[in-house]
């Protein structure tokens, strides 16, 4: 049988973390070879929200360079930024007219969103259809998505059985594929809190381009708690149980393994070990990241995926703009 197709993206709204390095890209470097792969950057997503245009110009290039460097192959993968293809925001409009206001207003994410902002832009409710746009346009079967995501993955299903319906058969149907819990890593300053790139924290945020030694000062003054013995315990001991799944994740050990061996360190000598694992993987990502940050490759790489996404794209686009009627 052909391989699935499964297609992902990122926002570049800031430098990538240690949460969506084990989140979502290290799943992209596994799933490269189980799959048919699409990963593009979603830039134009990334604009629904107030973003200073250095900022964000800056963050593409350096999250392209940060998929290469950290095992993306484009070989094995069509890679492109979104807004290197208008396809997406034209397919977005023919199916932005085929969902429903009232399913837009029950997105979490709008809710929570536009709460924060109350002269919120209009692409912040319409940001799903967009997302529809960027799966339906490839016929994407399976879509790895943070559980937070997973709501826009449905409405895409809705929007693509409903066009279905009304048009005849246009669109696959994907499926979102939910990695398993235990992999969300928190605030090493706060961890209750998810770490996120757009947060503000900065002793708690591991960043993959963090220097080392920053790395290493992060890690040691990481909150813990005063039972002293490095244990899984999420209800009472957040901040190590924390630490125990990011050294679970990086060295595909399980949490009793992990708990084993640190059984007779102190907090100190736990946060090394953790501290060592997290270095160890980042040092070799910031080598090659440096290597291809102002190198050619990288408009090659992103020119060739966009001359392959919008034919790709540009076939559906036409497809439904004949059944929808826009034809002449
Ligand atoms: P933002 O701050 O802009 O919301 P974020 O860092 O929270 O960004 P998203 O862009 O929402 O990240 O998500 C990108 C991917 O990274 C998703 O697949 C998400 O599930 C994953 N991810 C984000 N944060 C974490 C985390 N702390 N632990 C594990 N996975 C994460
Ligand atoms: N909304 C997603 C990013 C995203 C995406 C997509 C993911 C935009 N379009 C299509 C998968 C498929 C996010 O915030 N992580």
């Amino acid at each position: 049988m052909d391989k699935k197709l499964m297609l992902t993206g990122l926002q570049p709204t800031g430098t990538i973390t240690l949460g969506n390095y084990i989140g979502a890209i290290k799943q992209m470097v596994e799933n490269q070879e189980k799959y048919n792969s699409i990963i593009f950057i979603a830039d134009m997503h990334a604009i629904t929200v107030p973003i200073d245009a250095d900022t964000l110009a800056n963050n593409i290039r350096q999250l392209i360079a940060i998929y290469i460097a950290c095992g993306i192959d484009p070989e094995k993968n069509l890679i492109f930024l979104q807004s290197d293809n208008e396809y997406h925001a034209n397919i977005s409009w023919m199916l932005e007219c085929n969902t429903y206001h009232g399913e837009l207003s029950r997105m979490t994410q709008f809710k929570d969103k536009s709460a924060k902002n109350a002269n919120f832009s209009a692409g912040l409710f319409t940001y799903p259809v967009l997302m529809a746009a960027d799966i339906l346009a490839y016929d994407a079967d399976l879509v790895p998505v943070g559980i937070d995501q997973k709501q826009h993955v449905e409405i895409t299903r809705d929007i693509a059985i409903r066009f279905n319906k009304k048009y005849g058969e246009t669109f696959v149907v994907p499926e979102p594929l939910i990695r398993e819990a235990g992999t969300k890593i928190m605030d090493l300053q706060d961890p209750t809190k998810k770490m996120s790139k757009s947060s503000e924290s900065q002793k708690g945020v591991i960043r993959i381009l963090d220097d080392i030694n920053t790395i290493r000062k992060k890690i040691n003054s990481a909150v813990t708690d005063s039972v002293g013995k490095v244990n899984y315990d999420p209800e009472n001991q957040p901040g190590v149980t924390n630490l125990i799944n990011i050294y679970t994740s990086l060295t595909g050990m399980s949490k009793e393994e992990v708990v084993a061996k640190f059984e007779n360190a102190n907090y100190g000598e736990f946060k090394k070990g953790v501290a060592d694992v997290v270095v160890a993987e980042f040092e070799k990502i910031q080598a090659r990241y440096n290597e291809l940050i102002n190198s050619d490759e990288l408009d090659r790489i992103l020119d060739e995926g966009r001359d392959k996404a919008r034919e790709i794209a540009k076939k559906k686009y036409e497809e439904m703009k004949n059944k929808i009627g826009l034809r002449r």
